[in-house]
């Protein structure tokens, strides 16, 4: 049944919606050493009930965030999660200067235009990779034939920076949050993995006490341009075509609980962590 309220709505997902990477617990990961090639402390960093950051911030990588001015707003939180190739160089002004966390798809580990292994992107943060595996997950399969292959970047990248805080997300995090979108949604939507934004707002929800989106739910500077840094004009990114956009986006706006200019003049949205919801 879905949730009617946003206190529902809240409590369905903090009950759903747990964090998950993989831990090398599970074959074939168990096999291949994976628990000694995964960050010994886990991402949530803390016991249970308590957050690891107080305030923090969801960057887009949306057009609409260009001339917004919210840099120093947004460097102002604890904790900063950013997308993919987003940069921050040379729009510090709009988007700010600080990257606490990035959530990486599976492209940017295999497709060589990325640079991943050389680019300052990917340095001095704790990164976050995940990867379209099918629905019915057999974790033997997918890690023969991922989307795109991540697991050898990712072992040559955990051997050679093991300081570094590095997970692989769990596909079944990624079909539980699927799920819990369709379950709230009178529409039959696409059989997608939600967006990395989608993704990146939920894992932020368990890790802080206050989450704050910018241009996920568009301003009223609402524009076709893609992504703030390249010059491509597409309004599916904004509205979606392979994620389920539209409809991950009607949920977190569902849940916001900050004020309508916030969200018109910022492209803001507030949510409270899962400690801070009460069920
Ligand atoms: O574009 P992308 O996403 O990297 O953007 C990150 C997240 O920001 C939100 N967004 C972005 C643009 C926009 N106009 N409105 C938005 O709301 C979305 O929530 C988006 O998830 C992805 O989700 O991983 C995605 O990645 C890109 C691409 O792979 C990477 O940028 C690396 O180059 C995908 N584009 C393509 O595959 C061509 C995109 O579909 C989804």
């Amino acid at each position: 049944r879905p949730a009617q309220t946003r206190e529902q709505l809240l409590c369905e997902l903090k009950d759903k919606a747990r964090l998950r990477v993989l831990d090398g617990s599970e074959q074939p990961f168990m096999s291949l050493g994976w628990s000694h090639l995964v960050p010994r402390v886990n991402l949530e960093g803390t016991e249970r009930g308590q957050s690891r950051f107080r305030t923090c911030a969801v960057v887009t990588s949306a057009g609409s965030i260009l001339h917004s001015g919210l840099g120093k707003e947004i460097d102002s939180h604890d904790a900063v999660l950013r997308f993919n190739a987003a940069p921050t160089e040379g729009y510090e002004r709009d988007v700010g200067s600080k990257t606490t966390i990035r959530i990486i798809n599976s492209q940017i580990l295999a497709d060589p235009k990325h640079r991943f292994n050389t680019s300052s992107l990917y340095k001095n943060m704790t990164l976050v990779a995940w990867d379209p595996a099918p629905y019915a997950v057999n974790l033997d399969k997918w890690y023969a034939s991922p989307d795109y292959n991540l697991f050898s970047p990712y072992e040559e990248h955990r051997k050679h920076h093991p300081a570094q805080p590095f997970y692989i997300l769990h596909p079944k995090y990624v079909w539980q949050l699927w799920d819990i979108i369709q379950g709230n949604t009178k529409e039959t939507i696409q059989p997608n993995p939600p967006s990395s934004g989608f993704i990146g707002i939920l894992l932020m929800m368990a890790l802080c006490e206050k989450v704050h989106v910018y241009e996920y739910i568009p301003s009223l500077r609402k524009t076709d341009l893609c992504h703030y840094y390249e010059h491509y004009y597409d309004a599916a990114c904004t509205l979606g075509a392979y994620h389920p956009l539209l409809y991950e986006k009607s949920l977190v706006q569902r849940m916001n609980v900050g004020q309508e200019l916030d969200l018109k003049q910022k492209g803001c949205v507030t949510l409270p962590g899962f400690n801070s919801v009460n069920c």
